[in-house]
């Protein structure tokens, strides 16, 4: 892969398909890992301990009580689009003394999903100032949980300070197509820049 996220050499003849690296972020808890494991198309690889008591004190816990298990390094799936478009997935760790790992990771990402847990917004600030510094392009992905207030997406959108032109879509981290679907909108956001050219060669 090139620092662009693009993997050019060496494609069999058949391939004309364009891989892209895309980023799973967002705060801690917020279903980043749930994300990568719904919708990847391999045995996605993950990186989960025991949450324990390192975190206490240090992670809000708050609404993600029942969380037994945290990403300490990254996940990775795979996922193709169409028989054009192949996106790797990348899911950072949440955890606050784990983000020293994430300039490695966003290293020739073409864009990212952050993922915002609406009852705890504050645990994605962090993620979303991330991805302003790194210029990443990205979506919001409202994980929605049996208790999330149904909060309208312009509520959501101001009190995160998000630009009008970044989408902001809700979801189900658990389900396949609801998962599928947020890439989906990644991928036409980064159709809409004309940097960025998505079509085989
Ligand atoms: N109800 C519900 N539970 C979810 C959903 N997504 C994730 N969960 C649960 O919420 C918890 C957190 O999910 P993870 O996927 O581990 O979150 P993460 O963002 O990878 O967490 P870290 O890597 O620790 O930052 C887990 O117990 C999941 O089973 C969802 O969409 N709905
Ligand atoms: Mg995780």
């Amino acid at each position: 892969m090139d620092s662009k996220g693009f993997d050019r050499p060496g494609r069999p003849a058949a391939g004309r398909t364009r891989s892209v690296k895309v980023m799973i972020a967002g705060g801690f808890g917020t279903g980043k890992t749930t994300m990568v494991r719904s919708v990847s198309d391999i045995r996605p690889l993950t990186t989960e301990e025991t949450l324990t008591q390192a975190s206490a004190g240090v992670d809000d816990l708050i609404g993600v009580a029942d969380k037994t298990q945290t990403t300490v390094s990254l996940d990775f799936g795979k996922i193709s689009l169409n028989d054009t478009l192949t996106l790797y997935l990348f899911g950072t760790p949440g955890q606050e003394r784990f983000w020293f790992l994430w300039n490695g990771l966003f290293k020739g990402a073409l864009g990212a999903v952050v993922l915002v847990d609406t009852r705890r917004l504050a645990s994605s600030f962090r993620a979303i100032e991330e991805m302003e510094r790194q210029q990443v392009p990205f979506v919001i992905a409202l994980n929605v949980f049996p208790d999330s207030r149904d909060h309208p997406v312009e509520e959501i959108r101001d009190a995160l300070d998000i630009p009008p032109h970044t989408p902001v879509v809700a979801f189900d981290a658990r389900d396949r197509s609801s998962s599928r679907d947020v890439l989906v909108a990644l991928i036409r956001h980064l159709k809409e820049r004309p940097a960025v050219a998505l079509e085989p060669r």
